[in-house]
């Protein structure tokens, strides 16, 4: 599955997805984004596998991953309880 997340509101989301994990493939940053970006991007590593990825502000990122044991229902929301709690958590479904 290559999936697109997309981060409208002004605040990082650590945008975490459950069962298998993931790589980000591209980020693409907003003016605002970048800004955010440059003054956290130092020790921050986008290469290899992950369960969570940093969402800027106005950014989208890109990622991957693969479905080999289950199919049905997944979860994926951002860490930051408030946000998590007005909403950012959703089900996507995988079909076999
Ligand atoms: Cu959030």
């Amino acid at each position: 599955m290559d999936g697109l997340v997309a981060n409208h509101i002004m605040s990082p989301h650590p945008m975490h997805m459950h069962g298998e994990q993931f790589q980000v493939l591209e980020r693409r940053m907003s003016q605002a984004g970048r800004a955010m970006w440059e003054s956290l991007k130092d020790g921050y590593v986008d290469e290899g596998w992950k369960d969570t990825a940093l969402v800027l502000p106005g950014e989208k990122v890109r990622g991957i991953r693969c479905f080999v044991d289950f199919t049905g229902l997944f979860l994926y929301h951002c860490h930051n309880l408030e946000h998590e709690d007005m909403g950012m958590m959703r089900n996507f479904e995988i079909e076999a």
